[in-house]
């Protein structure tokens, strides 16, 4: 009887038992797994913005100026979509090495865009008065920031939402 029914293999109602259950598994996995994944993009962004803020103030420290070819003592600086200060930071690039004149690797150079392919966005103090007036970035600063050097990632949408969003999921040093 044993042997009968190992020959006569699976049922079609096992089979579709088995198949309801892998469904059933896959509808809790994956979408833990997708959260685990953007879990892991938000802090690498995370480390990925702090190490260039620590690259900029060791600049700072070593030049006494900021990591831009011009506009040191002028206005406030926004890097957009510029990838000038990573250049600057890593002394990569020839127009790096002209403002990183002892071409001191300040960063690693794993950093270049965001986990989503985006530029990081990284704002200066350029005219030394230790705060990013808010008008250097106005859809992202909500009041002036009392620091040297910030820097943002537009996160998995790819938008700056900036500070009137109800909704963002912008990754911010401040
Ligand atoms: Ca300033």
């Amino acid at each position: 009887m044993r042997s009968s029914r190992r020959q006569r293999g699976f049922s079609l109602v096992e089979l579709l038992v088995v198949i309801a259950v892998l469904g059933i598994l896959a509808g809790i996995l994956l979408p833990a797994a997708t959260g685990a994944i953007q879990k892991a993009r938000v802090s690498q962004a995370r480390s990925d913005l702090d190490a260039i803020v620590s690259a900029v103030k060791a600049f700072y420290g070593e030049y006494g100026r900021m990591p831009v070819s011009a506009g040191n003592g002028k206005g406030d600086f926004s890097s957009a979509d510029k990838t000038e200060v990573l250049e600057a930071l890593k002394a990569d690039t020839s127009a790096g090495k002209k403002v990183n004149t002892k071409e001191i690797p300040f960063l690693d150079v794993r950093i270049g865009t965001d986990p989503w392919g985006n530029a990081y966005v990284i704002l200066l103090d350029c005219d030394f008065d230790d705060t990013i007036a808010k008008a250097t970035d106005a859809t992202m600063l909500s009041a002036d920031l009392k620091v040297k050097v910030a820097a943002y990632s537009k996160g998995r949408n790819g938008k700056a939402d900036g500070h009137a969003a109800k909704k963002s999921d912008d990754i911010t040093t401040w």
